[in-house]
């Protein structure tokens, strides 16, 4: 055997010990399997690859919701309250973050481990905080594959993070069934402060920290956001989004958006398979453009023509169209001659 096949080997064997483990609901195989499809190294990606492809059949089973809402929003303490509601009515949890902008940094995870201290002890919940910096594109895959995993391993709710600024709001309403938005009372994200595009994607509105001296303020919000959706229409057949009080400290309000969420689901059921296939489809999308960006990053020629390129396409001198078609050209033209 040559090297390539003992590598291979190797990595079917690895592949096949990760399939087992998650599908026995073993948290550290589902942690490697997870650090496996975030992971850029080329050489993870034949192992990431047959893992995802192995499980693909055993996820789908979940409620997938995204949790938005600007920084300080309430987030990670409304998700470990939530959390631990959910668990109690006998679901099981897993926790996944989407942001392009965090390095894998240990005071991010810190951070948000202490926020999610007694939902991170629980066994029935999975907390995978932040997830590795890279492009949105590349981030955006990689959260869709993890969520398959955590599917695979028995998480039947899978709450997806977000930062609440940008883009990462679209690629997470991208990957989820449901989309939660937080606002909260007296800190500058009322109505005015969160982007109108982003309301017109809730499916719920959450308004936190309806507690103490910020209960009155709450019940405000609640009514201005009331009002706003009364303008809209909902992005979902069957569903009128409505909006909803809590406090993650006192738990009142915590019951009635599992209500809320429940009903969703049962509303939403027929519609939710075209959902999915929807998404797969422009996840597609985004896979082919990561796979080309890997092929010309794995290959120095190309790595060369793709920067004299860009060079180009930016000085004007040559369209994008153009600098696109010869870089497939180049790709097509590698593959032909064998070198691969
Ligand atoms: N009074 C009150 N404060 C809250 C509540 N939930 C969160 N907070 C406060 O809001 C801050 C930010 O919460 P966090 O969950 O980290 O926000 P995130 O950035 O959206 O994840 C926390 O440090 C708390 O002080 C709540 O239910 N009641
Ligand atoms: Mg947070």
């Amino acid at each position: 055997m040559n090297d390539r096949q003992d590598d291979q080997r190797d990595g079917n064997a690895a592949a096949r010990a990760l399939v087992a483990g998650v599908c026995a609901g073993d948290r550290r195989a589902l942690a490697r399997a997870i650090t496996l499809v975030e992971s850029t190294r080329p050489e993870d990606a034949a192992v990431a690859e047959a893992v995802v492809e192995a499980l693909l059949p055993y996820a789908g089973n979940g409620l997938r919701i995204a949790v938005s809402g600007a920084p300080g929003a309430g987030k990670s303490i409304f998700i470990e309250a939530f959390g631990l509601h959910l668990v109690q009515q006998g679901h099981r949890v897993a926790v996944l973050a989407i942001d392009p902008s965090s390095p894998r940094s240990g005071g991010a995870i810190l951070g948000d481990k202490t926020r999610m201290d007694r939902l991170a002890r629980d066994e029935r919940a999975f907390i995978r905080p932040t997830p590795s910096a890279g492009t949105l594109g590349g981030v955006a895959l990689a959260t869709g594959e993890a969520i398959t995993l955590v599917e695979a391993a028995g998480f039947d709710r899978v709450l997806v993070e977000t930062v609440g600024v940008g883009q990462s709001e679209t690629a997470a309403a991208d990957l989820t069934d449901m989309f939660l938005l937080l606002v909260a009372p007296g800190s500058g994200d009322e109505l005015q402060g969160v982007k109108r595009g982003i309301v017109e994607l809730a499916d719920l509105i959450v308004v936190t920290k309806g507690d103490g001296d910020l209960k009155p303020a709450a019940g405000r919000v609640a009514a201005d956001y009331h009002a706003a959706l009364g303008l809209m229409r909902g992005a979902v057949p069957g569903w009128t989004p409505r909006v909803e009080r809590c406090s993650a400290f006192t738990g009142e309000g915590i019951p009635r958006i599992a209500d809320a969420i429940e009903a969703f689901r049962a509303a939403t059921a027929g519609w939710r398979d075209r959902l999915r296939a929807e998404q797969a489809r422009r996840g597609l999308d985004r896979a082919l453009a990561d796979a080309i960006d890997r092929a010309l990053g794995a290959d120095a020629r190309l790595a060369g023509l793709r920067a004299a390129l860009e060079a180009e396409v930016a000085s004007g001198r040559r369209g994008p169209r153009a600098a696109a078609r010869a870089l497939v050209a180049g790709l097509l033209d590698r593959d032909a001659s064998g070198s691969a």
